[in-house]
C-alpha cells in the first residue's frame, strides 16, 4: 500500500528529527518511495517563537493502518515526544501524520484517514503536491495540486 505521511518537527535540531524518523520509518515499515523538500513553516493554530520544519513522505508499506499508527507513536516517543496532556498544540521534537492510506478512508476512535485537517493546511499541502500532485484526495475527489493551489489562492486573498 502506498501511504502519505508529514512530518513536523519545531524544537531541538528540526533536520535530524525529520530525517531520524523518515529513517526510522523505513527501517520498520517499509521503503521511502518519496521523500519532499524541507520547508521552513510558522507555527498554525498556536503562538511559538519556534518555527517548524515540515515534509511529507510516501512509504510502500505491507502495515495495517492501525499497526502504521502503532508504529508512528512509537517513532515519537523514541525522539523524544511527550505524550499529549491536553487538546491544544505545543512546540514538539517530531510530530508524525498518517495523510494517507492508498484510497482508504477510515474513521475510529484515534485514526481517521484522509487526514481531517490536512487540505486545510499548506504546511502539509506543499510538500504533498511537491511529491503527489497527480494523487486524488479519496473524499473531496481533488488532487493535492489542485487542493494546494486552492489554499494559496485562498492565503493569498
Ligand atoms: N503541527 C500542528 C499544529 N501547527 N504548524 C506548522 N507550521 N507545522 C506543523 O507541523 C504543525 C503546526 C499540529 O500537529
Ligand atoms: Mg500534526
Ligand atoms: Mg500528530
Amino acid at each position: 500500500m502506498q501511504v502519505y505521511i508529514a512530518l513536523g518537527s519545531n524544537l531541538g535540531n528540526k533536520r535530524r528529527n525529520l530525517v531520524t524518523a523518515a529513517a526510522l520509518l523505513a527501517e520498520r515499515a517499509g521503503e521511502v518511495g518519496a521523500i519532499s523538500s524541507f520547508y521552513e513553516t510558522e507555527p498554525w493554530g498556536f503562538e511559538s517563537e519556534h518555527s517548524f520544519l515540515n515534509a511529507a513522505l510516501m512509504l510502500e508499506t505491507t502495515l495495517a493502518p492501525l499497526d502504521l499508527l502503532r508504529l508512528t507513536q512509537e517513532v515519537e516517543c523514541e525522539l523524544g515526544r511527550t505524550a499529549k496532556t491536553d487538546s491544544v498544540y505545543h512546540d514538539r521534537l517530531i510530530d508524525i501524520d498518517l495523510l494517507l492510506y492508498g484510497e482508504e478512508v477510515i474513521d475510529q476512535p484515534g485514526l481517521q484517514i484522509p487526514h481531517p485537517l490536512m487540505h486545510r493546511r499548506a504546511f502539509v499541502m506543499t510538500p504533498m503536491a511537491e511529491i503527489a500532485p497527480e494523487v486524488v484526495h479519496p473524499v473531496l475527489g481533488k488532487t493535492m495540486k489542485a487542493l494546494s493551489d486552492l489554499l494559496e489562492s485562498e492565503n493569498a486573498g
